[in-house]
């Protein structure tokens, strides 16, 4: 025994003698890996530490078999491409806290389109610290020049000791993270088990997939959605809502980045959303509605709430996967003869829209080419001059058609970052105190990026406000459903959300956590934050109702259709008028959900209760099971195009 270890320390320092860059390489892309975590999720798990030094390992142990004149350019390259690798997650982890995958390659050409938003939200100098590695490797190999010998036996045992680092790892705790590994649904729990290179290289395999698959995995996928429509079968559900909007014209506003949290919000006595208020006041209005969104943001919404399936986890589909058939809402109205459009003031190829909209049943998208572009802020045409301009163009198409229509309205304005919100808007977010008798004025939340939103929601709700009041002289509400809902949260980051909470007026600065007052604001109060509205109004509604069922986006499909007189057979939604409150259950794409009781992380494999009560383990592992079901028959039925051998 002895011996042995004497031996292991000999062999260690005849490495260290003997292949000095081999061992820099191996420590500056472990050092990396380490710190992307650190820098990114936060996590400091042994097992991504096992995992990432086995892998730098084993690419270092490689090394020495390359021929003594190819070494350096062996280690140049393959640093090159794992700083790469740490750069882009860092920077891609900023934006959508989440790690780049290859399948999202397509996806990332929009991430350039809304740049203004990268730069302001993205981009931390904390990115570029990986570069740290070439300084040194130039440095170690400029003192160690031709050093490193060819040692085809220190090359087994380096192989050998790196496949035993990784064997340890793999014993290691969380043991579901392996299926994590083949179904990617939560990219950060694999970077946190398995370290980034081995994430992103499992990415590469999983996103090859689907093309190998469409030639090998098609018949089981196509087999475990038959079984699950066999055993889930649905029927249009018949109750006091069923077709009460059938015939009418439907309007649905596709509100950018709308959160719910807005709609309760007042600053010096002045609502954030007056309009939006009484609409939601008088409406019906589902308080506790979330988006389902994964990298095609405002595209998977529209996805999610005309399909009723959750949005794939490979790519994005109206981007990667436009020419596979779906069951819409759009289509299916089509066919009971209404005139179906969507109108949008940014370029018809944005998401693939021009395309994807024709295949989801729209007559005809009206893009920024449609419209005069006569006011620009953020992303492109203003909200205000977008309706002003719609509302003509809706009593034309009314004019010119002899059924119903339905149109999809998109904003655009409240897009990040918001940096033109104090020109369109003049909504004051600052805060007035009395010190000692007398009126201090808090400048509070202006200047700050929540501050802007505030300002710019505030813009959105005037100009649906005006909307609504020309529609109705234009006589276009009186046989009109309006739809109203937030495509997904607005990327605020947790600590503006902590300060607004924690905002002490009397000293202008922001509570501690230690201090009296102090308002607890954690990463599960962030994912909740995150809901959005939905409203469902008509002019004649009297009395509001309020509808506080856990609801997604998927379950639209299913609650309007019925109100609309259709229903899609491959929705995977409940109608919200036909459950009980504990039935409602909000399914996210890497496999977290919220009930009425919990919500529930997959990353962390935590729940967190919302309402008091005890939580049985046979609780979270019954939705825990229903959340995979629905990504899983989702995911098969997008990426093997499947409802087109089903119909
Ligand atoms: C642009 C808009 C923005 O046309 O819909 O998309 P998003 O960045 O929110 O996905
Ligand atoms: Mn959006």
């Amino acid at each position: 025994m002895k011996l042995k270890m004497k031996e292991i320390i000999t062999f260690f320092k005849k490495i260290k003698n003997d292949y000095p860059v081999m061992i820099f390489f191996t420590i500056s892309n472990f050092i990396n890996a380490l710190l992307l975590r650190i820098l990114t999720t936060g996590s400091f798990s042994i097992r991504a530490f096992l995992f990432d030094m086995g892998f730098v390992l084993l690419l270092g142990s490689l090394s020495m078999l390359v021929k003594k004149k190819n070494r350096n350019i062996y280690y140049i390259v393959v640093s090159f491409i794992m700083v790469a690798c740490c750069i882009i997650n860092s920077i891609y982890y900023n934006y959508y806290n989440s790690f780049v995958s290859i399948s999202l390659l397509a996806t990332s050409v929009f991430v350039k389109d809304v740049g203004d938003a990268v730069v302001d939200f993205a981009l931390k100098a904390s990115d570029w610290i990986y570069l740290w590695e070439f300084i040194g490797l130039y440095i170690v190999i400029k003192k160690n020049k031709n050093k490193e010998k060819i040692d085809k036996n220190k090359f087994l045992k380096t192989f050998i000791l790196s496949l035993i680092i990784v064997g340890i790892g793999c014993v290691m705790p969380p043991y579901n993270s392996f299926s994590r590994l083949i179904k990617l649904w939560n990219r950060v729990s694999v970077v946190n088990s398995f370290g980034v290179y081995i994430y992103q290289i499992d990415d590469i395999v999983q996103s090859l997939k689907p093309t190998f698959n469409n030639i090998f995995g098609h018949d089981k996928a196509l087999k475990e959605v038959s079984e699950y429509y066999e055993e889930n079968r649905t029927v249009q559900s018949v109750n006091d809502y069923t077709g009460i909007f059938e015939g009418k014209n439907v309007i649905v506003i596709h509100a950018e980045s709308l959160q719910t949290f807005t709609l309760g919000l007042s600053f010096n006595d002045e609502e954030v959303t007056p309009n939006l208020n009484k609409l939601a006041n008088s409406g019906m209005y589902f308080s506790n509605f979330y988006a389902q969104v994964g990298v095609g943001t405002s595209s998977d919404s529209e996805f999610t709430y005309a399909t009723s399936l959750l949005p794939a986890n490979s790519g994005t589909v109206f981007v990667n996967y436009y020419n596979n058939k779906f069951v819409t809402m759009q289509n299916m109205l089509n066919d009971k003869g209404y005139y179906v459009f969507s109108m949008h003031g940014n370029v018809g190829d944005f998401w693939n829209r021009d395309t994807m909209h024709i295949n989801m049943g729209y007559d005809k998208f009206y893009s920024k080419s449609s419209f005069v572009i006569d006011e620009e802020y953020g992303l492109g045409l203003s909200d205000k001059s977008f309706f002003r301009q719609a509302v003509p163009m809706i009593k034309d198409i009314k004019n010119n058609i002899t059924g119903p229509f339905y149109g999809t309205l998109i904003t655009l304005t409240n897009h990040t970052p918001w940096r033109d919100a104090s020109l369109y808007s003049d909504y004051d977010v600052s805060m007035t105190v009395d010190i000692d008798g007398e009126e201090v004025v808090r400048d509070y939340l202006e200047g700050t990026s929540l501050g802007n939103y505030i300002k710019s929601v505030n813009y959105m709700d005037q100009a649906i406000g005006q909307f609504i009041t020309d529609m109705d002289e234009e006589g276009l509400l009186d046989d009109t459903v309006i739809v109203i809902y937030g495509d997904h949260d607005a990327r605020l980051g947790q600590k503006q959300f902590e300060y607004m909470y924690n905002y002490d007026p009397i000293n202008d600065r922001e509570l501690q956590s230690w201090e009296p007052g102090y308002v607890e604001f954690n990463d599960y109060d962030y994912e909740l934050i995150k809901k959005v509205p939905f409203i469902i109004w008509t002019k004649d509604m009297q009395e509001g109702k309020e509808i506080d069922t856990p609801m997604g986006m998927i379950d639209v499909g299913a609650t309007l259709g019925n109100m609309l007189g259709v229903y899609n057979k491959y929705g995977l939604g409940k109608d919200i008028m036909n459950i009980d409150k504990s039935e409602g259950i909000i399914v996210f794409k890497d496999g977290s959900y919220i009930t009425d009781k919990i919500y529930y992380s997959a990353k962390n494999s935590e729940a967190y209760a919302i309402s008091p009560g005890i939580i049985s383990e046979d609780y979270i592992k019954k939705n825990s099971e229903y959340a995979d079901k629905i990504i899983s028959v989702s995911y098969n039925l997008i990426t093997y195009d499947l409802i087109r051998d089903l119909e």
